[in-house]
């Protein structure tokens, strides 16, 4: 290949990948998830702490996340969810109506969720007897911040 025409190679390759990067700039890279779940079905599964066992869940529907699974202390049991209700059905719409429950004492049992409309908590129920039976109860900080915008 002579000097010129590998310069040909070298400046079409990088017209490609400023193109390719420009596009999933402007398509919110939207395609990438579409070409993920072609392949992974809408799941993904993650090893947060590098312990060789998978920790964190998402599920997609589409470009819907529609649920969030967390063993937040790494012993197995999931112990954080996050579910998408109603019609958006989009964890990241501002929107949609989402449950979160918590496994706080990680017993494996779920004890305590909330009922989410977009940013406003709508209701915030304990199972303190551990019997499925859920009472509401007061919240002491109904200010206290969406659990969709927390950092992860
Ligand atoms: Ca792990
Ligand atoms: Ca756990
Ligand atoms: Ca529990």
């Amino acid at each position: 290949m002579k000097p010129y025409q590998k310069r040909r190679v070298v400046y079409a390759s990088g017209f490609v990948l400023c193109v390719f990067g420009i596009i999933s700039v402007l398509t919110d890279a939207a395609w990438v998830r579409l070409v993920m779940n072609a392949f992974k079905g809408g799941h993904y599964a993650y090893d947060l702490n590098r312990d060789g066992r998978d920790d964190y869940y998402e599920e997609w529907v589409g470009l819907r996340l529609i649920l969030q699974e967390w063993d937040t202390n790494y012993d197995g049991p999931v112990d954080y969810r996050l579910r998408a209700l109603g019609a958006s059905g989009d964890l990241r719409d501002e929107n949609t109506e989402y449950r979160l429950e918590t496994d706080a004492d990680f017993d494996g049992r779920f004890e305590y969720r909330e009922h989410w409309d977009g940013n406003e908590l709508i209701r915030a129920e304990l199972d303190a007897a551990g019997d499925g039976n859920y009472q509401p109860i007061d919240v002491p900080d109904l200010e206290s911040k969406s659990p969709r915008s927390a950092d992860r």
